[in-house]
């Protein structure tokens, strides 16, 4: 059987039947509520177009499925559901009945997404009961869209909000997003433009509020809550103040004005992101402020509304200069923000990306992490691939999410990322989505893995990279054999793509700018920091206490453990030491013989990889075929490049040539 996939509905995909459709051709809901009646709808729309169950609303207790939230359905039916987490949800299955109950409208929603993906799993059996919530309450998505239509780092298409300067959609689209999100849980999104003084901060001013409340409105019932990305200097900027010190009078009172208007027309906004020092954007060092002081402005303002801040610490010097070893840009996020703990309003978030640098393919975990004991902060990814092949390239993101979700802070008992996520000491997930106006949402059909990935690991940090795959494949991919080859094929994606990029830690051998392909100096003498100080006998920058003193911002353990080469886990000992071409790696080879083999291998990888695919040519659609296809092709070309340019420039650099004699060009 040809497999014939909708890209459009991603894992919502038609399947033949249903088990239990005597039970699902009525679904009854016995309470009122937006998120409730629109979860209602969503089974019935599902069942009914996904499973050839015809399934109708039903009145009363006699539905076959009903749905409710969990005090409900116990008050109404006289259960005994237990309560789960906020947002959580109990699925029972008997031969009578069907039970989807929420602890709240929200937990029902998830509910029954849930439910319809087990079902087409085929793990919907009698007799089960399921009892799931979210381990952490903060889950969300900030877009970089500008209100140009244009997408910051977007590599599928215009911007789904935005065009040509005005907030302008298709209805139906938004809704199916917000279908996507709620199906995994997301519950946050941030818009608005977050660059320069352009109109993308006019979404916040009377004219365009409306617009804003509308989008709101439509992702409301699925449980998704909007967050504005606002600038900081909006004070002068819109409110043509002298000034956006944040300790100014005149200032506090606009922003306080600001959030009461918005609010009126949002009473549910989420609150606001801000990008402040970050890259030539206005902030508080611009008046001699720290961040806290920054950001507790904003905070005091939302307040009143429940609304919370989420402050980013991407915040380093971006203006360097390459010949000034004194600074080094992986301390800027931990210097500037540690010394401050315990100094922001009770609802500011920090939100701190995943490594010191920026969204690198491989860098360590941010020291950040677990050394923040008196602020909430959040953990933040990237899910559009602006460094990891753009949308071009396979690059199952799951694969590094669940690495970094594994690092032992060694900051207590329970140390690592993922159980201070579910122990509530980070307060939630950001990430910058992978999505645009493209028809299949991602450009390249299989990085809807990503996006479903990281709703899958927001919701549950502990769940594998290897069964999001094979879950995410089975549910886009009906055909089992097609299923199984793109799993194996996403998880053989990321370590493929580490092998062919920047070698063991370095990081920023990428084109400058663009950030796709190639340019071993690029970055060597720009502005930006991010320097590999690669020559004739030594590559890497020393971050030891007797280097730049990056490690003594981790745990004594962890300090000790990547501050010595022989335990510093290889993969990243270039970000933390400076190595001569010579040094010897726990294989028995040199790093320059490492750095060929790894380089020869990604691209034989890609070039399996590519093979694979085409096994998939008689059971595959022919769009989805060639369009996957087509961007293998790209890959196999991009990773021809690193390949050989990497190669070719340790050996002019070092003169020592391949010990296997591999063609390495001149
Ligand atoms: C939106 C990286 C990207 C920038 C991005 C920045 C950020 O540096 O290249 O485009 O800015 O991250 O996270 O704010």
């Amino acid at each position: 059987m040809i497999c014939n996939l909708k890209e459009y509905d991603c894992w919502f995909q038609r399947r033949a039947c249903a088990p239990l459709a005597r039970l699902l051709s009525s679904v009854g809901l016995l309470e009122q509520g937006l998120i409730l009646e629109n979860a209602a709808m969503e089974l019935r729309a599902l069942l009914t177009k996904n499973f050839a169950v015809l399934s109708l609303a039903a009145e009363g207790k006699d539905a076959g499925t009903l749905i409710g939230t969990i005090a409900g359905l116990n008050a109404r039916l006289g259960l005994e559901l237990p309560s789960t987490k906020a947002e959580g949800f109990v699925i029972k299955v008997s031969g009578a009945r069907i039970i989807i109950a929420g602890q709240d409208e929200a937990g029902a929603l998830y509910g029954i997404y849930r439910f319809l993906s087990l079902l087409a799993l085929d793990k919907i059996d009698e007799g089960i009961e399921i009892i799931d919530a979210p381990a952490t309450p903060f889950r969300s998505l900030t877009h970089w869209d500008n209100i140009s239509g244009d997408v910051v780092r977007g590599y599928a298409g215009k911007s789904l909000f935005y065009k040509d300067g005005r907030v302008d959609y298709d209805e139906q689209r938004v809704i199916d997003y917000a279908r996507l999100l709620a199906s995994v849980g997301i519950n946050r999104l941030a818009i608005g433009g977050i660059f320069g003084t352009g109109p993308g901060q006019l979404l916040i001013t009377e004219a365009m509020l409306p617009d804003v409340a509308r989008l709101a409105a439509l992702f409301r019932p699925f449980g998704v809550k909007l967050l504005l990305n606002v600038k900081f200097s909006a004070p002068y900027t819109l409110g043509k103040l002298a000034t956006a010190d944040p300790l100014d009078a005149a200032v506090a009172a606009w922003w306080k004005e600001r959030a009461d208007l918005i609010y009126r027309y949002i009473p549910d906004l989420a609150g606001f992101v801000v990008k402040a020092d970050s890259e030539l954007e206005p902030g508080p060092f611009n008046y001699g402020r720290n961040h806290a002081e920054g950001a507790n402005v904003l905070a005091v303002a939302l307040a009143p509304h429940g609304g919370e801040v989420v402050w980013r610490c991407f915040v380093y010097n971006c203006v360097q200069d390459w010949r000034d070893r004194s600074i080094d840009r992986a301390r800027a996020a931990y210097d500037i923000f540690k010394p401050l703990d315990g100094a922001f309003a009770g609802n500011v978030l920090l939100q701190v990306k995943f490594g010191p640098y920026d969204f690198q393919v491989l860098e360590p975990v941010s020291p950040l992490f677990g050394a923040l004991s008196k602020t909430r902060y959040t953990l933040e990814l990237q899910v559009t691939q602006e460094y990891t092949g753009q949308q071009i390239d396979l690059c199952y993101l799951p694969y590094n999410w669940e690495r970094i979700l594994g690092f032992d802070t060694r900051y207590g008992l329970r140390s690592t990322l993922r159980e201070l996520l579910v122990d509530g000491e980070i307060a939630g997930v950001g990430a910058i989505p992978n999505v645009g106006l493209d028809h299949n949402w991602t450009g390249h059909p299989l990085a809807q893995a990503n996006l479903y990935g990281y709703g899958r690991l927001c919701w549950d940090p502990c769940l594998s990279a290897e069964l999001i795959a094979r879950e995410w494949s089975a549910l886009t991919f009906v055909d089992a054999r097609v299923a199984d080859t793109v799993s194996g094929l996403l998880l053989r994606s990321y370590p493929a793509y580490e092998k062919y990029n920047a070698p063991f830690g370095v990081c920023f051998m990428v084109t400058p700018a663009w950030h796709y392909g190639p340019n071993i100096e690029g970055y060597e003498f720009s502005l930006w920091g991010t320097y590999h100080r690669a020559d004739r006998f030594a590559i890497g920058i020393d971050r030891t206490a007797t280097g730049t003193g990056y490690v003594t911002q981790y745990a004594p353990e962890n300090a000790a453990l990547f501050g010595d080469p022989a335990t510093c886990p290889e993969q990243l000992i270039l970000f933390f030491h400076r190595l001569r071409y010579d040094y010897v790696m726990k294989n028995g080879q040199t790093l320059l013989q490492n750095i060929y083999d790894t380089h020869f291998e990604g691209y034989d990888e890609v070039k399996q990889m590519l093979e694979l695919w085409k096994g998939l040519k008689d059971w595959i659609d022919e769009p989805t075929y060639s369009q996957v296809l087509a961007r293998f092709e790209c890959q196999l070309a991009n990773a021809r490049e690193w390949r050989d340019q990497i190669n070719t420039y340790f050996w002019r650099k070092t003169g020592v040539a391949d010990a296997k004699g591999r063609k390495i060009y001149e």
